[in-house]
Parts: structure tokens; sequence; C-alpha cells
């Protein structure tokens, strides 16, 4: 089975018309999750690709998203397909704010409220992100059209962090709608998304028109892999420290740490005035007066949160701690004799920023060796006790 993601509008429905059309001897089955009312994507696929000619079955979930609340019949429906039908190849289209992450662990692991196990009997071979090229900028600058209430059921996401992890999670990245931008316009994008997903391949697309070869039975998923590929995450472990990793049509990213803590108004005054140009930003950080908590930061275009993350490992009970050291002895090598593993590792990607006055900034929030003797809980604290919540959010 293929998985296809991708915003609203990006050319999904498209591409699922243009594999069933040029593969007429596929016998293939379709789910097709949709979010509004009228659900326009499953009639598109009904009318334009003629379904019932070609004897293929269409699925269409419109009353939630198979993400989240609609997991479990998600499982129940193809359950039932695979009991009552007999065909090669199923296709799942999923709402345009759907977290691929959840819908690959729904088939690759199954879901424990679910009758149906799709383990043995579904393999999930391809996970593919449409990327909508020419509205590509303006979904990380603006957030605009994004942040209507009615597309995110959860009220506590925006399709800007969906559209990242459908970046940041895929097997194959098509960047449709090419015949809309122009070539040089296209390779910045590409630039990024290589930087967002180094494992991912990207294939430039119009009107959907991949080859079918590319996105069925390629077997290039691997969980394990997808979950470790988004380029944040490699940053982190191999740490280009304040160096740019690529800098391909002025794409760069690069890793800020430091061992003293920020002090939190200075830091939070950054992180709501990032520059335009970047697009991501991820990592834990030391807020100073929180001793007792691994701050985390996420960035996704416009949208920032930062707040109460993780667990610093200088806080557990001793016994708990000699296992982290004998798991990961990395943590040991840094340990400060007071602080333990308190610091911070942030990533920055970006486009057309400059690095060098971003570095400085941070810097300055650094807290200095004055403010080392402070006492540091009498520092208000904009990140909030509980949980990371939004500092920025696209309002236009
Ligand atoms: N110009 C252009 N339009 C496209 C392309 N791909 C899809 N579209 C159009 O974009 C709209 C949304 O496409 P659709 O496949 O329904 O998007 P979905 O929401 O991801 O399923 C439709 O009107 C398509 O005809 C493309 O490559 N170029
Ligand atoms: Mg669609």
């Amino acid at each position: 089975m293929t998985v296809l993601s991708g915003s609203l509008g990006a050319g999904k429905t498209t591409t699922l018309n243009h594999i069933l059309e040029s593969e007429q001897e596929l016998n293939a089955a379709v789910l097709v999750n949709d979010m509004g009312e009228v659900n326009v994507d499953a009639d598109l696929v009904e009318r334009e690709s003629d379904l019932t000619q070609n004897d293929d079955e269409i699925i269409e979930m419109s009353n939630g998203c198979i993400c989240c609340r609609l997991r479990g019949d998600m499982l129940d429906e193809v359950g039932r397909l695979a009991d009552e039908r007999d065909f090669e190849y199923l296709l799942v289209e999923s709402s345009g704010i759907s977290e691929p992450i959840p819908v690959a662990q729904t088939f690759a692991r199954g879901f424990e409220d679910a009758d149906f196990d799709p383990t043995g009997v579904y393999e999930l071979d391809t996970m593919v992100s449409v990327v909508d090229a020419h509205s590509f900028w303006k979904a990380f600058d603006s957030g605009q059209a994004l942040t209507d209430d009615s597309v995110d059921p959860q009220g506590n996401r925006v399709p800007e962090e969906a559209l990242m992890d459908q970046i940041e999670f895929c097997d194959i990245l098509l960047l449709n709608k090419c015949d809309l931008v122009p070539d040089d316009e296209l390779d910045e994008i590409e630039a990024v998304l290589k930087t967002l997903q180094p494992r991912a391949k990207i294939i430039r697309t119009e009107h959907g028109a991949v080859a079918p070869e590319e996105i069925l039975n390629t077997g290039r998923f691997d969980f394990n892999r997808a979950s470790q590929s988004a380029g944040w995450k490699r940053e982190l472990q191999e740490g280009h420290h304040h160096e740019s990793a690529s800098d391909e049509h002025g794409v760069a990213s690069f890793v800020f740490d430091a061992d003293r803590p920020f002090h939190p108004e200075r830091l939070s005054e950054l992180f709501t005035g990032l520059p335009d140009g970047i697009i991501r930003a991820k990592g834990f950080f030391w807020s100073a007066g929180r001793e007792d908590v691994a701050m985390g930061l996420d960035k996704s275009g416009q949208s920032v949160r930062a707040g109460p993350k993780g667990t610093w490992v200088a806080t557990l009970p001793k016994a708990q701690q000699e296992r982290y050291f004998a798991a990961r002895p990395g943590i040991k090598e840094n340990w400060d004799e007071q602080w333990g593993d308190r610091g911070s590792e942030l990533v920055f990607i970006g486009r057309e920023f400059d690095q060098e006055s971003l570095v400085t900034d941070l810097e300055d929030c650094v807290l200095s060796d004055a403010e080392m003797d402070e006492n540091w809980n009498e520092y208000p604290d904009p990140f909030g006790r509980d949980e990371q919540r939004e500092l920025v959010l696209a309002d236009d």
C-alpha cells in the first residue's frame, strides 16, 4: 500500500487519478480521507477515474481525520475491504491536515482500539508527500488560509506544522504544480526540501504525472529510518555546530549550543522575532530558573512553540542516571559537575538569513558572568509552567 499526504489542494487526488489511469491493470482499492463537509476529493476521484468501470473500490471517510479520531474506524474499513474483496494494492489519500506518522503507525504496527490487525495483510510500501510548489513560500511565510479553525479539529495544531510533518516523514516528496513556478524558484524549493528531509527522493511533477513505479511497490518504507530522517534530527546527531551544513540557493542550517542557561525573557523575545528566512527550528534549551525541566523549541513556518518538554538526566535518581550513562555514554562526556547535562542545542534551518547575526543574538541571550550569580528564580518565566505553547501564530 501507498499513502499520499499533503496539504489541501496540493494535488493528491490528481496524482491518485493519474496512477489509476496509467495503471489500468492495477487492481486497486482507494481510501480517501477528507475533512470537508462535502467530500470533494472522493467525488473527484470517482468522477475523473471512472472507478466503477475499473472495478476499483473507493472508501470515503470524511467525518474526521484518519490520523486521530478515525484511526480505529479506518482499520475497520480496510479490514472489511480485505475480507470482502480481492485486490492487490491499497492507495490511501489522507486529509490535508493528517499527520503521516500516526497513519503509518496504524498500518505498520496496528492500533490497540481496533479489531482488525493490518500487519500481515497490508504492507506499507511507500509514504508519499505531495507538496504544492506554487504555494510553498506562502505556506511558510504567512500561515495564510491555514489558521482557519475549521480545518483543525483539535484546535492546537496549525497546518504549517502538518506540512512540516509531511515533509519530514516520507519516502517520496512529489513537488507538484511545477508548471506554475519558474525553474530557478523550483531549485530553491528543492534545496529547502532536501535540507528539511535529506532521505526522501524528490520528484518534480505537473498535474500529478508521476511514473507509477516511483510510488508503487518501491519497498522504500522503513518505520525506524523514516522516524529518524528529518533534517533537524540529523543536524543534532551529526552536529554541524555554528557552521552551515549546506549552502545551496541560500539554504543553510546550523546548530547553536550553549552550556550556560538562557535568559528567559531575552530568549522568548528572540524566538518571537526570528528572521523570516528561518523555516524550521527545533531542539531543547535550558531556561534559567527552570533547572527542573528541559525546554523544547518547535518552529514550523510562522508558528513557534516553546515550553517544558523533557527531563534532564541530572534530575533523575542516581540509579536511573547510571542506566542513561550506560546506554548513552555521550551524556557523561559532556557532564558538568554542577549542572549535569543541562544545556541547549538548537537547530535552525532557513533560507537567506544572516546566520552570523543570529548566532550573535543567541549568544546575547545566554547569561553573562554577572547573571550567573543572580537569583534566576526572580526572572519572569515567559515559557509557562506545564506544556509547550504557541509564542507566535500567524494571524493574517
Ligand atoms: N496548474 C496545476 N494545477 C494542478 C496541478 N495538480 C493539481 N492541480 C489542480 O489543483 C487543484 C487541487 O488538486 P487536488 O488533486 O484536488 O488536490 P488535493 O487536495 O491534494 O487532493 C485541482 O483543481 C487540480 O486540478 C498541477 O501540477 N498544476
Ligand atoms: Mg484530494
